[in-house]
């Protein structure tokens, strides 16, 4: 069929065979949004160099030193429009204990209804975007198809960079109505009226009045956390917010393992890290799978439980990064990317706090005003991030599309607590690793907007992303285990315990291979422990310390928890289980009594 003729908009150059059920809701959008011009997207590298040179005339983005930073582009955000906004996050659904206690709930009617009058007329004067993409290695049993209708040409350029995008999402969907309906627009980015609603049960997502990432690339958190988790609770699979790495040892044995830590708590320094000289002479290797979601299943062959990384690209935090905390990562956007919110130099370099201990002696902030260091304000926003595609990263994993995943032997929680939480100890078994991930805090970042710095308990680093009612969400991680012959060992670790004199102790990045390394050992049955009353730790005299300015007293102290510490980190567990009253799942319940007689 061919939609030229029956969109009421023209020019469209709409693909040959459009998807029956794609045109039908195509054509009830576009008579909502009202655009004065509808462009499919393809998907191809002309496409994509044809976007960003309009947007370079439109002021969307600014070209950067080619010489320095090539193909790469600076866009700014509007000022109030830096972060994800969970408070304006909602999951809609017909009854509020669909989506539980620790989510936003619309009733899905009265939120569409609310939505339409948003959503009426306001493409136009613009043009929509129509984005077919496909979130997971073409072919898997995981991969999942949206379509995303945008009114913004940078998420339009940025999805391209983030997904599989184009033919390639058509040809995935073929005839078959199974896509997810995203519809996102700028609106004028008034806050007051800024919706970033999902609907499960629809299989849909409409997002009003924000351009940042996690509000508007559709795919990222509302397809393939929110919705994804709604969807893997139903078929016996896993959405998680966990980076993926593979670790290959001198002896060539090669193991995977995901780590779920909260937004800006470290996942694409971790999925990127480079292991200290030592490890590196003696041959160990990092690969990266993915540095921010992972799709997991129950494999059938082999009982174990298998990974994908759904995305694309990164759309990675942007300060503190450089070539010693993470090669890897400049590497990765040093060329065809995207920086949103840094700092521009006269001379069409860009600046950030953290990428040199030197400031430079004047540049335009993120605002786009002057800025000299002694002026008080930050050069780069916080939450300043990079868009790049999966190739540009040197220590791509050569799995990371296979369509069978990889099979994780670790799952590895964590969090930014400065004070009261060890480097590194494992669960003492499946239930009690639920337990753990369950009860992980962290101090909030620039991730969302909000208080910065402020302890709150963010289950499995999950809790702005689950779609669902996180008693039901508990529950499937228990009954999960249950499907696999062989189970991931889990673990909890603290990159950030501060001293004193407010100083990390722990080098972190490059470093944390020590602690990667006890894991893998642990993994695979070969590493001492000692008992804890928080689970299984490390021998200290077995650590391996040697390079480091660490004392083995220094490393006691870094791994020591005070009986006063875990008094309190039981009364902060109860913030989140009293959310949860009397539907605690028994399971939870019972790994408490245990923590507790332990003591
Ligand atoms: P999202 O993309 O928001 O989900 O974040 P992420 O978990 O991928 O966080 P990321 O790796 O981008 O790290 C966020 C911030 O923490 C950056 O400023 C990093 O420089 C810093 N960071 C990461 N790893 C470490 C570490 O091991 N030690 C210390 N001290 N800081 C770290
Ligand atoms: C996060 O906040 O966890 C991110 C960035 O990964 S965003 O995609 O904007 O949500
Ligand atoms: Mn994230």
């Amino acid at each position: 069929m061919n939609t030229a003729q029956t969109l009421t908009r023209a020019p469209v150059d709409a693909p040959t065979a459009l998807n029956g059920y794609v045109k039908v809701w195509l054509d009830e959008m576009i008579e909502m949004c009202q655009p004065s011009h509808v462009y499919f997207c393809n998907g191809t590298m002309e496409e994509r160099q044809t976007l960003i040179d309009q947007g370079v005339r439109d002021g969307t983005f600014i070209k950067l030193n080619e010489e320095k930073w090539p193909n790469c582009y600076l866009h700014r955000s509007h000022v109030n429009d830096v972060a994800r906004t969970e408070a304006a996050t909602f999951i809609c659904t017909p009854n509020e204990d669909n989506v539980g206690p620790t989510n936003n709930w619309m009733e899905n009617k009265q939120a569409y209804a609310k939505l339409r009058g948003l959503f009426t007329g306001c493409m136009k004067g613009r043009t929509m975007y129509i984005v077919p993409f496909v979130m997971g290695p073409l072919g898997s049993p995981l991969a999942k198809v949206g379509v995303e209708l945008t009114d913004s040409l940078y998420v339009a350029v940025s999805m391209g960079l983030m997904t599989r995008m184009g033919e390639v999402a058509w040809q995935q969907l073929g005839e078959d109505d199974e896509f997810t309906k995203c519809l996102h627009s700028l609106g004028d980015l008034n806050p007051e009226r800024r919706y970033i609603c999902h609907f499960p049960f629809d299989n849909a997502i409409w997002s009003f009045g924000s351009g940042y990432g996690g509000n508007a690339l559709l795919g990222k958190k509302c397809l393939a956390l929110r919705i994804a988790s709604f969807l893997g609770k139903q078929q016996n699979w896993m959405a998680e917010h966990m980076l993926i790495l593979g670790a290959q040892a001198p002896d060539g044995q090669k193991t995977y393992v995901t780590a779920a830590f909260p937004s800006a708590c470290g996942k694409t320094n971790f999925a990127m890290m480079i292991p200290p000289e030592k490890y590196a002479k003696q041959g160990w290797k990092i690969t990266t799978i993915g540095d921010d979601i992972a799709w997991m299943w129950v494999d059938e062959k082999s009982g174990r439980l298998h990974a994908i990384n759904p995305e694309n690209g990164y759309f990675g935090v942007v300060p503190g990064t450089n070539d010693e905390t993470n090669p890897n990562a400049m590497k990765s956007m040093s060329h065809d990317s995207i920086f949103t919110n840094v700092a521009l130099l006269p001379d069409g370099d860009i600046w950030w706090e953290g990428k040199s201990k030197e400031p430079p002696k004047e540049c335009i902030d993120w605002t786009g005003q002057k800025w000299t260091p002694d002026c008080g304000r930050k050069a780069a926003h916080p939450n300043s991030r990079f868009t790049a595609p999966l190739e540009n990263n040197p220590a791509l994993d050569p799995a990371v599309n296979d369509p069978n995943g990889v099979p994780i032997s670790g799952i590895i929680f964590g969090g930014r607590r400065s004070k009261g939480m060890p480097l590194v100890y494992q669960a003492f078994s499946w239930l009690h690793g639920v337990y753990v991930g369950a009860t992980v805090a962290s101090e909030t970042t620039a991730a969302a907007t909000g208080q910065v710095g402020v302890i709150r308990r963010d289950p499995m680093a999950m809790l702005p992303f689950i779609g669902y009612n996180i008693r039901d969400y508990l529950v499937h991680w228990f009954r999960m285990r249950k499907r696999m012959r062989d189970c991931p060992r889990i673990f909890h670790v603290n990159w950030f315990r501060k001293d004193e004199n407010g100083k990390y102790i722990w080098p972190g990045y490059g470093e944390n291979m020590r602690v990667l390394k006890w894991i893998i050992d642990r993994c695979h049955g070969r590493a001492n422990a000692i008992e804890s009353l928080l689970g299984w730790m490390p021998r200290i005299e077995e650590f391996d310390l040697e390079g480091l300015n660490i004392t083995p007293e220094q490393f006691a102290t870094l791994q020591t928890i005070t009986h006063d510490e875990i008094k309190q980190e039981f009364l902060g567990q109860e913030e989140l289980l009293l959310k949860m009253g009397g539907e605690m799942p028994k399971e939870i319940i019972f790994q408490r009594e245990l923590m507790i007689s332990r003591l």
